[in-house]
């Protein structure tokens, strides 16, 4: 994005202060994300600007539609039990004409959140009991949106973990294989025949009606939840895009194969990647704590699955962008997305191995 643009852009927003500096921010795989500085008297008043990813998000509208909703309800539980609504929930800076996020021409869109302060965004936990604060936070956003009305929400990325579709698309893109990368995929995708009844275990549950639908987050990655940075305690839960109607499980499951993978998601060297079963365990007893009693039986004793689940999910996704070219994750060479995906696989493959323990 040029910095004219840039510019543009941020002068339709009712900020504070005059800006200081703005640059690209954060590690999200899907949106453009910038740290805005303003100066304002002798200090500063910081933002986040984000341009939403539009080849993702089809329907923009209704996206911002879920945030405001979901936002105004954080703030309304947040203040109802005597939390901070400035702090604990994203805020939306609103535009000089009143709208909460600003469209160039129906094909832009932009918003801006205040930043949030004194905190810390981590890629890997440094010691369990930070994956256990983050568990506990995406618990409590569990809880707090309970009380809010599930079909208000707009599904804005239709069957976003229905996992057998992600395996329909994976094998289309292997068929298709429009940049003649399947046959690099052999494996993987064999690998992936062979575990097929354990990647329909938990929609099948579903559909058999053996777990409820919840409002839950989707993207329950470790880096996007923020951290007090003095206290270390959990602070605010992020990337709201896809709050949709959605399953307990694969929130659990998510957060377990990004956070408690001993290695990073794109880790090469796959001799590093496994289960830390140290962590796997805080952030079940955080998750567990932070649902407070809401999750039934049938809902903890699949969440394992869960794990399991998101994991091979992940890893399908991944490698259907690097069959399709790398037209949906931002990446940052050639290989990115399948290397991404070979370590999902790793990672999957020490889950089967440790599968008692997790269970
Ligand atoms: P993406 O959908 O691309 O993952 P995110 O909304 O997660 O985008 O934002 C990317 C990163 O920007 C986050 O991981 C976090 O580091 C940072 N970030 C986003 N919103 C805020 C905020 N309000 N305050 C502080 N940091 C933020
Ligand atoms: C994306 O936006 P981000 O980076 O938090 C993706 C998730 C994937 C994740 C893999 C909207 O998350 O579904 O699990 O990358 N978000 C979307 O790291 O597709
Ligand atoms: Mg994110």
């Amino acid at each position: 994005m040029s910095d004219q643009k840039i510019f543009e852009v941020l002068k339709q927003f009712r900020t504070e202060g005059v800006l200081k500096e703005v640059r690209p921010y954060g590690n999200g795989h899907i949106n453009q994300t910038f740290l805005v500085v303003n100066t304002v008297g002798d200090g500063v008043h910081r933002y986040i600007l984000q341009k939403i990813n539009r080849n993702v998000f089809r329907n923009p509208d209704q996206l911002m539609e879920n945030i405001i909703c979901v936002t105004d309800h954080m703030k309304y539980e947040i203040e109802k039990n005597g939390g901070d609504p400035e702090r604990e929930t994203l805020t939306l800076i609103s535009c000089r004409d009143g709208k909460r996020y600003y469209v160039i021409e129906e094909r832009e869109y932009y918003r801006m959140y205040e930043f949030v302060e004194d905190s810390i965004c981590l890629e890997q936990a440094e010691k369990p009991e930070q994956f256990y604060e983050s568990a506990l936070a995406f618990g409590k956003f569990q809880g707090r949106m309970t009380s809010f009305d599930a079909g208000k929400l707009h599904e804005v990325i239709p069957n976003f973990h229905h996992t057998p579709m992600r395996y329909d698309a994976l094998q289309r893109a292997a068929e298709l294989d429009a940049l003649q990368r399947a046959s690099e995929v052999r494996e993987e995708l064999s690998f992936i025949e062979s575990v097929k009844d354990r990647i329909f275990y938990c929609q099948r549950q579903l559909e058999g009606g053996r777990i409820p639908i919840r409002v839950t987050h989707n993207d329950t990655k470790l880096n996007n939840v923020l951290m007090d940075a003095v206290t270390g305690k959990s602070k605010c839960v992020i990337d709201l895009d896809t709050v949709m109607p959605g399953i307990s499980v694969f929130d659990f499951g998510d957060s377990i194969r990004f956070g408690a993978n001993a290695a990073p998601e794109d880790e090469t060297d796959l001799s590093k990647v496994y289960l830390d079963t140290t962590l796997y365990e805080a952030y079940r007893e955080g998750y567990l704590e932070g649902c407070a009693g809401r999750l039934t039986v049938r809902e903890v004793e699949l969440l394992p699955h869960g794990a399991l689940t998101m994991t091979f999910e992940c890893g399908m996704r991944f490698l259907t962008d690097y069959l399709e070219g790398d037209v949906y994750f931002k990446t940052n060479h050639a290989a990115h997305n399948l290397e991404r995906a070979r370590c999902q696989f790793a990672l999957a493959k020490d889950m089967l191995l440790k599968w008692d323990q997790m269970r």
